[in-house]
């Protein structure tokens, strides 16, 4: 381990972590912080002229090509069957170069939807994977959403973050450019150009900015929370993959080990997942729930207290073993047990112990669909890609080519070194172009009276919830344990990445931050849905047959957990409260 590797980046244990965020409720709730300032709510306003003549007008925005401009008339969108307003559609592309290391010709491009009847906020949508591409700018939240925020009249940026995936995908990481735009660079580019261009269409910049995403676009928000505080109002983080490059590191240690009990070829996403297959992740699903489900009062296929549910669960003793090697699907093997258990419950670890990422909490949502994607075809396939030549100094670009090989071959402890590794062509590592420069620190967040909400599936595969607890308890002891006024994260129990498993996925998470941050209404429970027969927004197939097809349920404030009343709907949000778990023991 190199002296340069930090060891405050690394996650807390987390027993250390509870600990120290139950003392500093007690202790510091008294402390004084400067007051936190209410912002003024947006006002409306119209376009100034026409979509097309936009591209004239954008012509001297610094370091801006504008390559279109044109009308979107209201209902060529289309979102859960209603029609997007009418708006502009201006494309373009920043600091165009020639790369001096691949020579390849690199841009920001982007997009930016501009409505006819503006609200008076911009919203800066970060996008998923690693960028590569302009997704449509509607700064979408939420499972199978029913609004977003083109719809609700945003004027919304979207951008490839500095590379298209065209020119070979991962490969963008050997240009050294093309690496800090990805982290961070494009967004601190492309902010002042989109509040120009606001101005230039409307006769006035943004009354509120705000900025959002899921995944890496949650990694995104919450490094712009971090770099660009000053710059943005509210951020909504979803999934957030804070640590991105530790995650990707902490999957490939999974696929390293869910390798030594494949009885397929471990080197194919199929061969992959013989070491835990679909019947028994159900079955340990299954095992979940029987251990769990009924601790938050009711027995309805959701586990709400991950918490209890850690401490009650035991796959070693709740999984039956399995007689010698034959697995039936009712249980597992002493070796799958002891290969699987360090993934979930334990974290990803260097050869001496030490944790580095995260684990993963036992959920329901261990038996959803989008499990084997992010643990058996993400590490052979898009890890590799990504710490093998975005993060890794030096790079190695056979990842490129034999990405599954190069994967299940990796020396973990070298390649963490080399996260947080620099050289002579790549001066800023990975670890620290990637993620939030001082992610306890948001007194800037704070202090400027901006707000921090995070949404978080807690059978999140690939970027673990845990993470997230741990961003918040670390932000709460750092400001006195009033982190609450800032900043609030809202799990959502089986729900996998961004969206889908056994859930309530469908939230408007956008309408209750804007209110927090214009009118000072803290959110203290979102209402989320779940995704059944005929939901407008599109039918999350996983919703168990045994649930309303409209089940709805309150997401908490962490560290609540929502409880069933004892009486009422089961299958209504209004049957449930959100409770402080440590307070109900
Ligand atoms: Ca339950």
């Amino acid at each position: 381990m190199p002296r340069s590797l930090p060891r405050l980046r690394m996650p807390f244990a987390p027993v250390a972590a509870a600990l120290l965020f139950a003392a500093a409720q007690p202790a510091l709730a008294g402390g004084r912080l400067p007051p936190i300032p209410q912002l003024p709510p947006a006002t409306p306003a119209d376009l100034v002229g026409t979509c097309e003549d936009l591209a004239s007008r954008f012509t001297n925005l610094p370091g801006t090509t504008i390559t279109g401009s044109s009308s979107v008339a209201a209902g060529d969108l289309q979102l859960a069957g209603q029609p997007v307003p009418a708006h502009c559609r201006v494309t373009g592309r920043m600091n165009e170069r020639v790369s001096p290391v691949d020579g390849k010709t690199y841009a920001i491009g982007f997009e930016m939807r501009l409505p006819l009847a503006w609200n008076g906020r911009f919203f800066h949508q970060g996008n998923g994977g690693i960028d590569g591409s302009v997704s449509t700018a509607v700064g979408a939240s939420g499972g199978g959403p029913l609004t977003h925020a083109l719809m609700q009249g945003f004027a919304v940026l979207s951008s490839d973050a500095g590379h298209s995936n065209a020119q070979g995908g991962p490969a963008f990481g050997l240009d050294p450019q093309a690496r800090l735009d990805y982290g961070y660079q494009a967004v601190g580019t492309l902010t002042p150009m989109a509040k120009a261009a606001i101005n230039l269409a409307y006769g006035k910049g943004p009354d509120r900015s705000y900025f959002g995403g899921c995944s890496n676009g949650g990694r995104h928000t919450l490094v712009a929370a971090s770099r660009y505080a000053a710059e943005y109002d509210g951020f909504l983080a979803g999934a957030p993959g804070y640590n991105l490059p530790l995650a990707a590191l902490a999957n490939i240690w999974g696929a390293q080990r869910y390798a030594t009990v494949a009885t397929g070829d471990p080197l194919t996403p199929p061969g992959l997942e013989t070491a835990f297959t679909a019947t028994e992740r159900q079955m340990v699903a299954s095992r979940v729930l029987a251990r769990c489900d009924a601790l938050d009062g009711a027995a309805d296929g959701l586990v709400q207290d991950t918490a209890a549910c850690q401490r009650t669960f035991n796959l070693m003793r709740d999984v039956n073993t399995c007689a010698r090697d034959n697995r039936d699907g009712t249980c597992l093997t002493i070796a799958q047990k002891r290969a699987i258990d360090p993934i979930f419950r334990g974290g990803a670890r260097t050869t001496d112990g030490t944790r580095f990422y995260a684990g993963f909490p036992y959920d329901p949502g261990v038996g959803g669909g989008g499990i084997p994607f992010w643990e058996f075809t993400a590490p052979l396939a898009l890890d590799t890609g990504a710490v093998g030549v975005i993060f890794k100094v030096p790079p190695a670009p056979e990842a490129l080519t034999n990405g599954a090989a190069f994967a299940l071959g990796l020396d973990i402890d070298a390649t963490l070194a080399e996260l947080y590794a620099t050289d002579a062509t790549y001066t800023e590592s990975a670890m620290s172009f990637m993620t939030p420069q001082h992610p306890s620190d948001l007194s800037a967040v704070r202090d400027r009276g901006a707000k921090v909400l995070v949404y978080h599936g807690v059978a999140d595969p690939i970027f673990s919830v845990s993470d997230s607890e741990t961003y918040v308890k670390n932000v709460n002891r750092a400001s006195r344990g009033q982190a609450s006024s800032f900043l609030r994260l809202f799990k959502v129990p089986g729900m996998g990445h961004c969206s889908g498993g056994p859930a309530t996925d469908q939230a408007d998470y956008l309408t209750p931050l804007v209110a927090w941050v214009e009118q000072g209404q803290a959110p203290d429970r979102i209402v989320a849905t779940a995704r059944g027969a005929g939901n407008p927004g599109g039918v999350n197939g996983e919703v168990p047959a045994s649930w309303a097809p409209d089940r709805t349920r309150p997401l908490c404030v962490f560290p609540a957990v929502a409880r069933y009343d004892g009486s009422g709907d089961l299958e209504r949000a209004e049957s449930w409260s959100c409770v402080d778990p440590r307070g109900a023991r």
